[in-house]
């Protein structure tokens, strides 16, 4: 017997309700919910249908929650960074509890399918079990003095206020993955969402809330801003108050983010365009490739910063590869997200989709050629497209762009050199990957002379990066690393004391005082 329940599909008033939230309006946050500017109305990508309105902050409200959002940093900056890591820990227990119904809102708002929905919050519950124990592990060095009885110790300090600006791809995996190392680093966090994801965002900050006030502490210690366009995001980037911006969007934004932020000497950590690439050597395993590539390239209807966007693949197996993924393209179930057969939903809006159809035509115009895809789906709410195989020359200019879109550009290669050169000829620098079962290869592909990006993969995709290590890229990518390792750093200030217990008075580098 079919439980009827279990069969409906996921609405927004099913999601809201097990999340045990009601009334969404309005969008800013800091102890008390605010909000004073234009209402929005949030429309599915899934059927076109709306799911609720969000009242966005005025320039009011931005100024009271930047105040009390400033003011919470001053008393959690003194809760012992141990102390700080139980409220983490609280956090991820409250993720993981709600972790189906935050997944169907993040589905229900940006398209993506359930498990991969599933994933990201997955990926938060990790990034929260990382930052608890890192909560015990913010190593200062000691070093020792050139002088007699003295010392010289470093340590790290709560740095202020962080501003995370978040994209719409990954709607509140990122903001976990700033937030939860902010939180166990005594920052305080305000988060501006994507405005086309407001629901998961206001979702998340009622959690957040939530924990923080059932363990006696300010909630505005995560404070929450939704604005459309770049007033309230320039509010974030000018104002002295927030100490760190960590950004994730496009080139542009990212240019435009850096120079505001640089012009006041504040922080920031820039996540911007990625242009992933695989090499498929003829000395890999093709099933290992197959799987890499085609998943990384219609994962989130290749909506990653971690896309696979290039295939650069060895001469003497081109045919056969591209064969195999032609035939797995035209067999990709498309279609409601929240139907587990599914692998690709829809793009974002109509406007992704009228940008992947203006790159399949630059691919023409530029002498390429497609292989299969491309095509509108005639699907409810209209944003559903056939993932691309276009075949290409890496010398092509449309190749050097990232399209935040399902096309995948094929590009074939003699020499392994050639290969690691075509990969890094792009203006952007996140994530890459090499299949290949010879260890000089690989080894090569890892080295100072092989990949030039912040992530570089042996034997596994460009997307799917796991929270432990650091995250980011380089070149246009930005430089910023979020999430595991020591990325930390960045959300701290470091501070060099050097401690005399001499009794006396000497000085550095053997200067002689006579008085
Ligand atoms: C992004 O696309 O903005 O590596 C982040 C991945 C994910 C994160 C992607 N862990 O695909």
């Amino acid at each position: 017997l079919w439980d009827m329940e279990d069969t409906m599909p996921t609405t927004v008033e099913r999601a809201l309700e097990a999340l045990g939230l009601t009334d969404l309006n309005p969008g800013g946050f800091a102890g008390s919910w605010m909000g004073g500017g234009r209402p929005q109305q949030v429309v599915s990508p899934v059927d076109g249908q709306p799911l609720a309105s969000v009242e966005n902050v005025d320039r009011d409200a931005f100024e009271a929650i930047l105040a009390r959002c400033s003011e919470a940093f001053l008393v959690w900056r003194r809760v012992p960074a141990p102390k700080r890591g139980e409220v983490v820990k609280e956090l991820g227990l409250e993720l993981a509890r709600n972790k189906e119904a935050l997944a169907d809102l993040v589905t229900l708002e940006m398209g993506k399918t359930r498990r991969e929905a599933l994933g990201e919050v997955q990926e938060m519950i990790d990034i929260c079990d990382f930052a608890v124990g890192l909560s015990r592990q913010l190593y200062g060095l000691t070093m020792p003095s050139e002088r007699g009885r003295h010392r010289i110790q470093e340590q790290w300090h709560p740095l202020g206020v962080v501003g995370v600006i978040t994209a719409f791809n990954f709607p509140v995996a990122v903001w976990s993955w700033n937030t939860a190392i902010a939180l166990v680093c005594g920052d305080t966090v305000l988060w501006k969402p994507s405005s086309r994801t407001p629901l998961t965002a206001v979702a998340c900050t009622r959690l957040a809330e939530r924990v923080l006030r059932r363990m006696g502490y300010d909630p505005a210690v995560c404070s929450l801003v939704i604005g459309r366009g770049s007033e309230i995001g320039d509010l974030i980037n000018t104002d002295p108050r927030v100490a760190l911006v960590s950004y994730t969007g496009s080139v542009p934004g990212g240019r435009h983010v850096g120079r505001l932020v640089q012009e006041r000497f504040g922080r920031h950590i820039l996540e911007l365009g990625g242009n992933g690439a695989v090499i498929v050597s003829e000395k890999g395993d093709l099933d290992t490739a197959l799987r890499a590539v085609y998943f990384g390239a219609i994962g989130t209807a290749g909506q990653r910063c971690t896309s696979t966007r290039r295939v650069i693949i060895h001469a003497s197996i081109y045919d056969t590869f591209v064969a195999r993924l032609q035939d797995l393209y035209g067999r990709t179930p498309i279609g409601d997200p929240r139907d587990d057969k599914q692998l690709m939903g829809p793009l974002v809006d109509a406007g992704a989709v009228d940008t992947m159809m203006a790159a399949i035509e630059a691919v023409k115009a530029q002498g390429g050629s497609i292989r299969c895809g491309g095509e509108r789906l005639d699907l409810p709410g209209g944003c559903y497209v056939t993932p691309c195989l276009a075949e290409v020359r890496p010398s092509m200019p449309i190749v050097r762009e990232e399209t935040f879109a399902p096309v995948l550009y094929l590009m074939r290669y003699e020499t392994i050199e050639e290969a690691i050169r075509i990969q890094n000829d792009v203006p952007q620098g996140l994530s890459s990957a090499i299949i290949t079962n010879d260890l000089r290869e690989a080894e090569l592909f890892t080295s100072p002379e092989g990949s030039d990006c912040g992530l570089a993969n042996v034997n596994t995709g460009t997307s799917g990066a796991e929270i432990g290590g650091a995250f980011g890229g380089e070149k246009e990518t930005g430089g910023g690393r979020e999430s595991g390792s020591d990325a930390w750093k960045a959300y701290m200030r470091r501070q060099t004391s050097a401690i005399n217990y001499s009794g006396g008075v000497e000085l550095a580098q053997g200067i002689v005082l006579e008085i």
